[in-house]
C-alpha cells in the first residue's frame, strides 16, 4: 500500500446512499478521483446473503478498473473468499493479530482511539491507522464522542512513519484540519454520499491535497 492511497478513502454501504443506485455513486467517485474504497455493508437494511457478495463483487470490479484498493470493513472471510485487497477491522472485530494471521499480505487498517490501541495495531503489522470520530457523525451509529484532532497530531509525532486515515463528520470545508495535524487522508462516507454533485465534491477534496502536501 502506498500511503497517498489514503487521501481520499471513500467508504459505502447502500444504506449511506439515498437518490442514487449506490454502484453509480460510486462510479462517480471512481472516475472523479478516490484513492481508497471500504465496502461496508452494515445497519438495519443490509444486504445479505448472495445479495451482500454480489455487491460487493460488483463494487470490487469497479475498484479494479481504475486500480484503486478495494478494502472490506469487517468481513475477513468475505475479503479473503474474493481476494480483495485488504480489511479494515475495529476494536470490537476480530482481534490484530488474528486478523493479520487470516489476511497474510493484504492491507490491514485498524481503527484506534488510544495509545494502547495504537502500539497493539502497530505491533501486529497494521498498515494503516483509522483515528476518529473526529468530528460528530451521524453515519455509524455506535460512534465515540467526537475526539478531536489531539490524538491524530500525538499519533502522528510518535510515528511519522504510520500511515493514519482521519474519520468521523469529515468534509471539503474541514478537511485541512486534519491534514494540518498530520492526517495522510482522510476517510468519508457522507460528504460523498450525500453530495448533489459527486464529482465536484471529489474534485474538492483531492484539490486539498495539492494545496497542504
Ligand atoms: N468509523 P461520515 S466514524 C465508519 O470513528 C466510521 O471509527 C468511525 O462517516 C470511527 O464521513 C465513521 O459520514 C463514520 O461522518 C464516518
Amino acid at each position: 500500500m502506498k500511503r497517498e492511497d489514503l487521501q481520499l478513502y471513500f467508504i459505502m454501504g447502500t444504506n449511506n446512499v439515498f437518490h442514487q443506485e449506490p454502484i453509480t455513486v460510486l462510479e462517480k467517485a471512481l472516475k472523479a478521483g478516490i484513492t481508497m474504497f471500504q465496502f461496508r455493508e452494515k445497519g438495519p437494511q443490509a444486504l445479505t446473503g448472495f445479495a451482500y457478495e454480489q455487491f460487493a463483487r460488483q463494487c470490487q470490479k469497479l475498484c479494479k478498473q481504475y486500480n484503486v484498493p478495494f478494502i472490506v470493513n469487517d468481513d475477513i472471510d468475505l475479503a479473503v473468499r474474493i481476494s480483495a485487497d485488504g480489511v479494515h477491522i475495529g476494536q470490537d472485530d476480530l482481534h490484530v493479530a488474528i486478523a493479520r494471521k487470516k489476511i497474510e499480505n493484504m492491507i490491514l487498517g485498524v481503527s484506534v482511539h488510544s495509545h494502547e490501541e495504537l502500539q497493539t495495531a502497530i505491533a501486529h503489522h497494521a498498515d494503516y491507522v483509522g483515528i476518529g470520530p473526529i468530528f460528530a457523525t451521524t453515519s455509524k451509529s455506535d460512534a465515540q464522542p467526537p475526539c478531536g484532532t489531539y490524538f491524530l497530531q500525538q499519533a502522528h509525532n510518535l510515528h511519522p512513519e504510520l500511515p493514519i486515515v482521519a474519520i468521523g463528520g469529515i468534509n471539503c470545508t474541514n478537511a485541512h484540519i486534519v491534514l494540518q495535524a498530520g492526517a495522510d487522508g482522510v476517510a468519508v462516507i457522507s460528504a460523498i454520499c450525500k453530495s448533489e454533485d459527486v464529482e465536484q465534491t471529489v474534485s474538492s477534496f483531492t484539490s486539498l491535497f495539492r494545496i497542504n502536501k
